[in-house]
């Protein structure tokens, strides 16, 4: 008994000890602020933040969260049951001041089938708010914390199984902005990554179920930004003008992988380290931890199509990791030129190619379904040489826009997929005499892509089928 008395003594004391550490660091011990007035959080929905802050004072802030279901598209033609804070991946963003006193609400949907909660690391507090909003569907929870550090936070549930809720899209990020504010920027936008784990191999259409045994692997199918395939591509990339500063709240909702994130064709200026205070300059890629976060700032000094990535590639071109940042306006030639020549070069070697993955079966799809499913193909596949309008680039990548290289025999596009292409051709009158390695697609994707191929792009239709890719293969 007295000896129970004494181990609790020294538990007591110990945890003294720590809370004392923690509060003789400067940014949480002068953050206690008076509060004034009160207002209801704005929330917004990737890629777009809320204002940033004005006021120089501590306020209330109330916020409304709720937890939804809901299936929505991983890739176009495939669905998934995602759970989400407001209804879309990530969740909600929430922007607050450094001595705010948050008044959190977390309301999980009467149409939801599971309890959920929110475990929240800006706050400081047991579980970071998980055991005190611990919501059954059809209830609202609440419980309130004083923002005592700056930072840029992940929230996510925290309900078990930790991983699935998390894997399922259960995160978001929460900005508590230091006392003096951000420096300004002409825009700003919210891009989280996330890896995904399905039964089906990636872009393997309908209604997907998550799988168990790949997240324990941590071999997701899916690493997508704001919870799509294409999320942040063609109509929906990011716009700004030449000449403007970005900054760019970047979260990693995991529940796995850690991101290496780069920007192809800029240079982050500055880099907030991990989303904390500490700012490094001149980076071109920074790591953002599962759970973690960082803020990215550059200018946009050229016109371009930005592209945002995991560096980890396979990532980026197999398994969706791509966003698009396009900035328009003049061209700058003192900063970039553009190509300047473009020569013919000969050098010995046969064509290359990618080793062979194991292909998939699965019922096939009709005629709309590859068309959906052969577009997100040419644009993570095709796409890089033959462009976005399938024109190519006079001299090097030949044209698919009303080629008549395969107007009189629709399987050779398939051949052309399976076999890889090089040597002189002539395509509309012109020759290309380039290299297209052999692409690496089950037969259902070369099906898909033929398709797509077939019935766009000024061409006179048609259609592919697997088994006809299967037969070509022999
Ligand atoms: C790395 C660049 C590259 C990629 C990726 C690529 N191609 Fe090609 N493609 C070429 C080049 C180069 C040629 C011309 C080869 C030659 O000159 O012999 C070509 C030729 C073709 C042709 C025949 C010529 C024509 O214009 O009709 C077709 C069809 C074609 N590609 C389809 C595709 C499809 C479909 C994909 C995606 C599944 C794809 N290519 C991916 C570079 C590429
Ligand atoms: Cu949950």
């Amino acid at each position: 008994m007295k000896k129970g008395f004494k181990l609790l003594a020294l538990v007591f004391f110990i945890s003294l000890i720590f809370t004392n550490c923690k509060r003789n660091n400067e940014s949480s011990s002068s953050v206690i602020e008076k509060i004034k007035g009160e207002e209801i959080a704005v929330l917004t929905e990737a890629p777009n933040v809320p204002p940033p802050i004005t006021r120089n004072y501590a306020t209330k802030v109330i916020v409304n969260l709720e937890v939804i279901e809901k299936e929505m598209e991983m890739m176009d033609g495939v669905t998934y049951n995602f759970w989400t804070f407001g209804g879309s991946v990530p969740g909600s963003f929430i922007r607050i001041r450094q001595g705010d006193f948050v008044e959190f609400h977390l309301k999980n949907n009467p149409n939801n089938k599971l309890p959920h909660n929110i475990d929240l690391h800006a706050v400081s507090g047991q579980g970071g708010g998980a055991a005190a909003t611990f919501t059954a569907p059809g209830h609202e929870t609440q419980f309130s914390f004083t923002a005592l550090n700056a930072g840029l936070y992940i929230y996510h549930c925290a309900t078990a199984p930790v991983g699935m809720h998390i894997a399922n899209g259960m995160y978001g990020l929460i900005l508590v902005e230091p006392k003096e504010g951000l420096p300004k920027v002409d825009k700003e936008f919210y891009v989280c990554q996330g890896d995904f784990y399905t039964k089906g191999t990636y872009g393997e259409a309908g209604l997907q179920q998550f799988d168990m045994d790949k997240a324990l692997k941590e071999q997701p199918d899916y690493v997508v930004f704001n919870g799509k395939v294409g999320s942040l591509t063609g109509d929906k990339s990011m716009k700004v003008k030449v000449g403007e500063t970005v900054r760019l709240f970047v979260g990693n909702g995991g529940p796995n992988l850690v991101s290496s994130f780069h920007v192809i064709g800029d240079i982050f200026d500055n880099v907030y380290v991990e989303g904390g205070s500490l700012v490094n300059h001149n980076v071109q890629t920074t790591l953002v931890p599962a759970g973690g976060s960082a803020i990215t700032e550059f200018k946009c000094d050229v016109p371009s199509t930005l592209i945002l990535v995991d560096h980890s590639i396979f990532r980026t071109f197999n398994k969706g990791s791509l966003g698009m940042l396009k900035v328009e306006g003049e061209e700058v030639k003192a900063i970039y030129s553009g190509q300047q020549d473009d020569r013919i070069y000969q050098s010995e070697g046969a064509p290359q190619s990618m080793p062979d993955v194991p292909k998939v079966a699965s019922k096939p799809l009709t005629k709309e379904e590859k068309l959906i499913q052969g577009k997100s193909i040419y644009s993570s596949t095709c796409q890089a040489c033959h462009q976005a309008d399938g024109k190519g680039i006079g001299g090097a990548f030949p044209p698919l826009v009303s080629s008549d290289y395969f107007a009189s025999d629709p399987s050779t596009i398939a051949k052309t997929i399976i076999h890889g292409l090089s040597g002189k051709i002539t395509v509309n009158g012109k020759t290309y005499d380039g290299v297209m390695p052999k692409q690496t697609l089950s037969d259902a994707q070369i099906a898909s892509v033929s398709t797509y191929i077939l019935n766009n792009f000024g061409n006179k239709g048609g259609e592919v089928t697997a088994a006809d890719v299967t037969k070509l293969r022999k």
